[in-house]
């Protein structure tokens, strides 16, 4: 669990659900989580582009809270999963749990992104999310809102520049977030394999030879994630 980088910093104060951020990998360890993962609701339109074998990666929960929570800079996620999986295409699914609107701090896309190559991503200063980079080139006059009625999903492609704006209303905005990568996509290897976020087969086959281990069932929730808000982990 990630707190707000306001509260984080003691730029201002809060407590309980208004002062969290994020909930990371929620389907790798509660199963109603993961049974959403699955459903053929989410994952049909993914067949479509990614074949009929699916993983699940990064799976999360983005809460933003009213007046304080903090939006994401222009950014393409296939930046971030380049690093782990050798594949073309992840697709992200995006849901709204409440309505997210320009007030609120909705999700902008730039249309036709996808088909331009990724840009440099560069470090951010100050409180925005510090964990994520920022990929300047994006202009801000190309984006388009996309404001999403509560249980409204976008699909999108992982190389799509997005980005979100702060939360400036009353109102929380909350989203889960779903990655998913074909079951043929190949690890890159790392290092410090205690650090590997869990994959979870979606569905179809399964390539052990490529990707290896993928989970079907839940696992024990790890000790770096059990902690309240109060103390809030920064683990991703
Ligand atoms: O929900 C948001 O505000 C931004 C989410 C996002 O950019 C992402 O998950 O890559």
């Amino acid at each position: 669990m990630n707190q707000n980088a306001l509260v984080r910093d003691g730029k201002v104060e809060a407590s309980g659900i208004h002062a969290m951020h994020k909930i990371h990998h929620v389907s790798c360890y509660i199963s109603e989580f993961l049974a959403r993962v699955r459903d053929p609701k989410l994952t049909d339109p993914i067949v479509d582009l990614l074949g009929p074998n699916l993983l699940g990666l990064n799976n999360l929960y983005i809460w933003k809270s009213p007046k304080i929570g903090l939006g994401f800079p222009w950014h393409q996620d296939k930046w971030y999963f380049n690093h782990q999986y050798k594949t073309e295409m992840t697709v992200g699914t995006w849901t709204a749990i409440d309505p997210a609107d320009k007030e609120n701090g909705c999700l902008y896309v730039i249309p036709g992104s996808h088909k331009g190559g990724i840009l440099e991503h560069e470090d951010l200063e100050g409180s925005q999310q510090s964990e994520f980079k920022i990929a300047r080139e994006a202009r801000d006059e190309e984006g388009v809102a996309v404001e999403v009625p509560p249980g409204g999903v976008v699909w999108f492609n992982n190389q799509l520049l997005h980005k979100s704006t702060d939360n400036h209303s009353l109102r929380f905005r909350r989203c889960n977030v779903a990655h998913y990568i074909s079951g043929k996509a190949e690890r890159v290897p790392i290092k410090n394999v205690k650090n590997r976020r869990p994959v979870m087969w979606v569905r179809g086959d399964t390539y052990s030879e490529k990707m290896e281990p993928v989970y079907r069932d839940v696992l024990p929730i790890p000790k770096m994630y059990r902690q309240t808000v109060s103390g809030a982990s920064d683990a991703q």
